[in-house]
């Protein structure tokens, strides 16, 4: 089994952070961003979108999408359970894991992909005015987000879950884009804190 993944790019990352607090251990093969090798032929045979993180199985199967390849590790290694238990569990890590993925990270990354000069080459076309209005996404979201943590430290009951690995990345990648840090949201302050200090976090 290798995984193929790309330094600090957030998806990989969010990979590695799961893996980490999993305590599983996966052959990496380094993709270096920075000089397309996400781009050649041979890593577009393993991923014609030219994206990591890319799970290569030893039965040859190949698995690409972050969450895809944190499911497949979560049904290998059960516990601790990092996309809830019982019906009621799983149903709430699966609505904050979307919503953190599509309302904040998503958005977070539009910023970034759309405004940033060295994003030209990547992004095609670049809406830089498509950039500028997911702020305003990223900002409408974090307001829910910070009622919804009142009294809570993580997002889907008691537990950490794959949920706040996908919020701690999207925050991570704030900085890349621009956007400020959750200064005066001060409940994700706190549980974005308290996730960055989890060893778990320097993956
Ligand atoms: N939905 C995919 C997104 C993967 C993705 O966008 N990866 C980025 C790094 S975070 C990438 O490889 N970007 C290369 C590019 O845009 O050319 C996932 O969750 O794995």
């Amino acid at each position: 089994m290798k995984l193929y993944d790309g330094g600090r790019v957030p998806n990989a990352r969010r990979v590695r952070v799961f893996l980490a607090e999993k305590g599983i251990d996966v052959a990496r093969a380094p993709v270096d961003l920075g000089k397309n090798e996400h781009k050649s032929s041979e890593f577009s045979r393993l991923n014609p979108l030219q994206r990591v993180p890319v799970l290569v199985l030893d039965d040859g199967t190949i698995l690409t999408e972050s969450i895809a390849i944190c499911r497949y590790f979560e049904e290998l290694h059960p516990s601790p359970p990092m996309f809830g238990a019982g019906a009621k569990g799983r149903a709430l890590v699966e609505m904050w894991q979307r919503r953190l993925e599509l309302e904040l990270y998503l958005p977070a990354a539009t910023v970034f992909r759309h405004t940033h000069p060295a994003m030209t080459g990547y992004q095609v076309p670049q809406v830089p005015a498509w950039g500028e209005a997911n702020r305003e996404y990223v900002e409408r979201f974090l307001e829910i987000l910070d009622a919804h943590l009142e009294g809570r430290d993580f997002v889907a009951g008691d537990q950490m879950s794959v949920a706040d690995i996908t919020g701690l990345i999207a925050v991570d990648f704030f900085k890349a884009g621009k956007i400020p840090p959750p200064e005066k949201h001060a409940n994700v302050k706190r549980w974005h804190s308290s996730l960055a200090a989890r060893p778990s976090a320097r993956a």
